[in-house]
């Protein structure tokens, strides 16, 4: 396969002035008029080959100001010999969209056309410059007999069997988008601030109009939110929202016209957790935030996919911290990218924020690219300060409203504002690797000393790092726990680089890296003495949390290898927290929990010790009935005050309540066998409930009955069958994880070709440390026969499922060399996708 490179990038040589597309829909025979004026690109750097992209498509005929033309085809698109003037290029294809498993281009999903174009799937519906900086208008008219038939844009006209749209805001392909079919809508109005009136709408299938409210909310929550916090409003008369069942991603942002994998969208208190709509309310910002950071800004290629997500999901962590708890949402930012961005990038798939090289772009949809991204962009606002933040991004906006645009171009619009040098800072952008930041105390005379040494260890072909500008946070408290120095940004741009700080009148405890201010591990040699009196006095919630992870994490690691009893001084220290009801219960929830069984073995490898799951989980459950035990006679009350006795809503209040509810419940279940899991079980009337005490039922060996009736009751409702499915192999005991998800797959309503169901189940088994790393290799082999199934119709999803395989190295040699057989099979299957080959082939290296 072809490697591209960002150094090779050259401009197209033709400018797109406009595109006219013509659908007449059919499920294996659709066909597509397009109608495309291209004019010289003047640019004498523009590349001079007239190519246009095309995969899998029948051309019926091509021709050029009216007169047909002959071209070259091949399996990536088509050549042919043009004007060099301006000229019309009209072309017909035919395509099967009912035949389309890849679910990219047009294909069908419940009977409903729908497109996904980004990154490349344009090409899979006509010929065209399938690239991000070709930008263009585009009028769509779609016939057939579907009652509803959108696109992106204003609707132009409608009539009988047929429907308009134009889009009068220029665009790249990827942000094309089509639906058609018998969907209905939940209806609502928003005012901008300029007092334009757009109507929204959110198309569902009949039967699903009773799950869209949540959505709708989230959606003009955003609205209101991007233009009180950046300014930014909506620009075009119509905003539709399609839930579709199958769908490789989470939703995408397509110009006027989001298309949502339906669990991200559908909600109601019965069907949905806690989570869910958390999770929902999220993705809404999100692909609606696109509209300004990716749609009217777009990328100049993919390798600046960052450039719109990284700062996308920055802006929608705001929001959700706006609206919900900053510092609930900073811990569980961290918690995620501690557990999915740091294994990624301490391991072979590890890769620059910007990429240099890709053979498939969709291989690079990664949590490197989202969430290390956005955390570059967190640390650029904390370096520059927030008003400078907010004149840099009205600058962003001003300067490049229509541009397809680079980092570079983000980088100096911060300079242009604040004056700042950021070359150095740029090294995030191309450097791979999570930088290792060492501290070191020194007290002497009144003058406290920090001195921090930073290093980044090789990544795949990165063998040394240059040093980073990390801005680090810091507080100082004193002895009584009184802060003597409020949060204060240090900026460290040397390998090593010293702070001190005068005027003490005694020896203070460093609090560091508050909020966690930039993406690194901190080595802190620090006594468990000062991390109790951290958890105990720290101002900042993260460092607070942070403090008691550590001891979690110590007190775990010594009973894994010395066989030591869990730590009392810690849990002495996590009750005072845990059982303080002035605190918000979110957080109680979050310092409950402790560190995931991957992350202690991602601990134990960086420690240079070889992981044991079985030891590790061990570990765990012995912790876990250690605090059951410990506070039996307080979890009672505790479970008494977090019940929510007013009627169901969604909000922090009430699902950190649950949250914090569900923790204890799962303590309980280790004394009471079941007893208080059966009881919410029966009683439950929300969504968030019944999940979480099935969970706890399946977990004491008490779920047979339970996992039926939800069946029963559920069996109807596809996306409560997902979370049926993933959590049968998810609460299963390690030995039987595999054999669950085994027998799941044998399941009448295992439908393996629908992304959601298959990620029900495999994601499940992924992410059960213990269960997918079995010794004797059935967790790796399973997943493996299964994504050779999968490859054939989905490589998407294969592809990305294949990270599973990422930590592999960290094992012994019985089980690494089960998970290399399994890849190697996996990479020996004749015919393997592109997507496949690519990720397998960097895992194994
Ligand atoms: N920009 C989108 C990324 C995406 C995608 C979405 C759905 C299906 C396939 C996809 N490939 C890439 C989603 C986002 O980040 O907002
Ligand atoms: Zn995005």
């Amino acid at each position: 396969p072809q490697t591209i490179y960002l150094k090779d990038y050259k401009p197209f040589g033709w400018i797109v002035k406009d595109v006219s597309l013509r659908f007449v829909l059919h499920p294996t025979e659709t066909r597509v008029f397009s109608t495309i004026t291209f004019s010289p690109n003047p640019d004498p750097a523009a590349e001079r080959r007239f190519f246009l992209h095309g995969e899998h498509l029948k051309l019926k005929s091509a021709k050029i100001d009216g007169n047909p033309v002959s071209v070259d085809i091949t399996p990536e698109g088509l050549t042919c010999d043009v004007p060099g003037c301006d000229f019309t290029w009209e072309a017909e294809v035919e395509i099967a969209p009912a035949e389309n498993t890849a679910l990219e281009g047009l294909y069908m999903s419940n009977g409903m056309y729908c497109t996904q174009c980004e990154a490349e799937g344009f090409r899979k519906i006509t010929y065209y410059p399938d690239r991000p900086d070709v930008m263009s208008t585009f009028t769509v008219r779609i016939e057939g007999d579907e009652p509803v038939k959108l696109s992106n844009g204003n609707p132009a006209g409608q009539g009988d069997g047929w429907a308009e749209w134009h889009d009068p805001w220029p665009k790249p392909a990827y942000l094309f988008a089509l639906v058609a079919g018998d969907l209905v809508n939940h209806p609502d109005r928003f005012t901008t601030k300029s007092g334009k009136d757009v109507e929204l709408n959110i198309w569902v299938r009949p039967g699903d109009e009773g799950k869209c409210a949540f959505g709708m909310d989230a959606l003009k929550a955003s609205m209101k939110w991007d233009e009180d916090v950046y300014g930014r409003e909506y620009d075009l008369d119509i905003f539709n929202i399609v839930a579709v069942d199958d769908f490789n991603m989470g939703a995408m942002e397509n110009k006027g016209l989001n298309i949502f994998n339906s669990s991200c969208v559908l909600a109601s208190p019965e069907t949905s957790t806690d989570a869910n709509f958390e999770r929902i309310e999220a993705i809404i910002a999100h692909e609606y935030f696109h509209n300004w950071t990716g749609n009217r800004i777009t990328c100049r290629d993919w390798f600046q996919l960052c450039l719109k997500e990284g700062l996308t999901v920055y802006r929608d962590s705001q929001f959700t911290s706006d609206l919900r708890s900053a510092p609930v949402k900073r811990i569980s930012d961290v918690i995620d990218l501690r557990g999915r961005q740091f294994p990624e990038d301490q391991g072979p798939l590890s890769h620059p924020v910007r990429p240099e090289s890709f053979q498939e772009i969709n291989n690079f949809y990664t949590a490197t690219v989202y969430e290390k991204g956005a955390e570059v962009i967190g640390m650029l606002n904390r370096l520059v300060g927030d008003d400078a933040y907010a004149k840099a991004l009205d600058l962003y906006f001003d300067r490049h409203d229509g541009d397809a645009a680079t980092i570079e171009d983000w980088l100096k619009v911060f300079e242009d504002t604040t004056g700042r040098d950021l070359t150095q800072f740029k090294r995030w952008y191309s450097q791979s690797g999570t930088p290792r930041l060492k501290v070191a105390e020194d007290w002497a005379d009144g003058t406290y000393t920090l001195t921090f040494t930073q290093d980044t260890p090789p990544t795949p072909g990165q063998p040394d790092k240059a040093p980073q500008v990390i801005p680090i946070a810091v507080g100082l408290l004193n002895p009584n726990g009184d802060e003597v120095l409020p949060t204060t940004v240090l900026e460290m741009t040397e390998a090593t680089q010293s702070f001190t700080f005068d005027g003490l009148a005694s020896r203070p405890v460093a609090s560091i890296l508050r909020e966690f201010s930039a993406p690194v591990v901190l080595e802190r040699d620090q006594s468990p003495q000062e991390r109790a009196f951290l958890l105990a006095h720290d101002t900042d919630p993260f460092c607070r949390w942070d403090a008691s992870r550590e001891l979690a994490r110590a007190s775990i690691l010594a009973m894994i290898r010395d066989g030591a009893a869990p730590d009392t001084a810690w849990l002495d220290g996590l009750e005072r927290v845990v059982f303080d009801d002035t605190l918000d219960p979110s957080f109680r929830e979050l310092m409950l929990a402790v560190p995931t069984q991957s992350e202690l073995a991602q601990n134990l490898f960086e420690m240079g010790e070889t992981p044991d799951p079985d030891a590790i989980h061990r570990a765990v459950e012995t912790l876990r009935q250690a605090m059951a035990e410990r506070w039996a006679d307080r979890l009672p009350r505790l479970a008494k005050d977090t019940w929510v006795t007013a009627s169901y809503a969604p909000n922090a209040d009430q699902s950190g309540k649950r949250a914090l509810g569900a923790a204890v419940l799962s303590l309980t279940t280790r004394l009471d066998g079941g007893a208080a899991a059966q009881a919410q079980y029966d009683a439950a009337d929300n969504m968030t409930l019944q999940l979480s005490a099935l969970g706890n039922l399946i977990r004491a060996g008490k779920g047979d009955l339970a996992v039926k009736s939800f069946y029963n009751q559920w069996k109807e409702d596809r996306l409560v069958m997902d979370k049926w499915f993933g959590l049968q192999v998810g609460a299963a005991e390690p030995d039987q994880a595999v054999e669950v998800a085994r027998a799941l797959t044998r399941h009448p309503d295992f439908d393996w070709k629908n992304p959601n169901r298959f990620r029900a189940v495999f994601g499940a088994l992924a992410m059960h440390h213990a269960g997918f790393h079995r010794a004797d290799g059935a967790g790796y082999a399973l997943l493996a026969d299964w994504l050779i199934t999968l490859d054939d119709k989905n490589p998407q999803t294969t592809a990305r499922m294949c990270s599973a395989f990422q930590t592999w190295k960290r094992y012994d040699a019985g089980r690494q060399a089960h998970a290399r057989a399994a890849l190697k099979r996996i990479m020996a299957k004749p015919g393997l996708s592109r997507d496949t080959s690519e990720m397998v082939s960097r895992i194994l290296e």
